[in-house]
């Protein structure tokens, strides 16, 4: 798993949400073979990873207690390592990070960049194991009242940097980290479209970007119709794609998606092009072989409960 996160291609992380209320795809792939099935067919898609997530942290959610996210999430991890799957598992407890690692998952996503659970540094030290930090303020319930910044790409930088400085504290190499700007969790739309447009400044802190805009209420925003209400999540696909091809251009190391068939045909195409980057000397990125070959706030009026 080192060699992905030191990948020189975009890697994609494909989701499968084994909760009952996401946003886009709640409810779907609540059902164990559902889930499985789903995450098998992201995989022959071309996703590089499955990102497994038991919680849903759309704002306003209510959370679940740690026995019911790992009853949601294990039997699908296990099932999906067992396939030779690379997994991460998209938690921000300790525990359920603990109980998906010993199943077979690869790297721990953790929305709250160590924030919510102060034993998780520890369970990823001692497994030595890929950390998303990704930038965080507050629970769900709480996150739309924290969408306040003086200059959100300074803002958002500073606070990634001290959940870095925190996990290398704690003794996590820093080989391991990757940061991620949490587009979306205590962020309204332009600070969404903010930190797409400066990514450079997030690279400059020296770690892998992942960049997860896929779907979101802002890209509804944007496309909403002649009586402003937002397009639904099924119709944000061509935005996503959009959104992602210009990170992976201006650097990011890997875009989550919940449709990796259209990402990794988009990403084809960039690479046939020659992977031409929008910043001059953005991390080099080109990947080897081809994905199909193998896998190697709050927007104005979004819709109730949606990022
Ligand atoms: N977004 C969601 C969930 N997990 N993890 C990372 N690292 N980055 C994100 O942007 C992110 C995440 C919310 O989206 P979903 O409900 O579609 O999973």
């Amino acid at each position: 798993m080192t060699d992905l996160v030191r990948a020189r291609f975009p890697v994609v992380m494909g989701v499968l949400n084994v909760t009952p209320d996401s946003f886009s795809d709640g409810g779907r792939y609540a059902d164990l073979r559902a889930a499985v099935g789903h995450g098998v067919r992201l995989r022959a898609e071309g996703a590089d990873l499955i990102d497994v997530g038991g919680e849903s942290t759309r704002p306003g959610a209510d959370r679940v207690d740690a026995e019911t996210e790992t009853a949601r999430v294990l039997p699908v991890i296990r099932e999906l390592a067992a396939a030779g799957i690379p997994v991460s598992i998209d938690t921000s407890r300790a525990r359920v990070a603990e109980a998906a690692l010993a199943g077979g998952a690869d790297v721990v996503n953790d929305v709250s960049g160590g924030l919510a659970d102060p034993d998780m540094a520890r369970v990823v030290r001692d497994a030595g194991c890929p950390w998303v930090l990704m930038h965080w303020r507050g629970h769900s319930r709480q996150m739309r009242d924290l969408a306040h910044y003086t200059d959100v790409v300074a803002d958002v930088r500073a606070e990634l940097g001290r959940r870095v400085d925190a996990a290398l504290a704690a003794g996590v190499a820093a080989e391991k980290i990757i940061i991620d700007p949490g587009l979306g969790f205590a962020k309204t739309a332009a600070h969404n479209w903010e930190l797409s447009a400066r990514l450079p400044e997030l690279l400059d802190l020296g770690f892998p970007l992942l960049f997860g805009a896929s779907r979101k209420s802002y890209l509804g925003s944007l496309l909403a119709g002649p009586d402003g209400s937002p397009r639904p999540t099924s119709g944000r696909e061509a935005a996503t794609i959009a959104t992602s091809l210009l990170a992976v251009a201006a650097g990011a190391w890997g875009v989550r998606v919940h449709d990796v068939r259209g990402t990794v045909d988009a990403l084809a195409v960039w690479r046939a092009t020659g992977s031409p980057r929008l910043v001059p000397g953005a991390p080099a990125v080109d990947r080897a072989a081809p994905a199909a070959a193998g896998p190697a706030g709050r927007a104005g009026a979004a819709e109730e409960g949606e990022r």
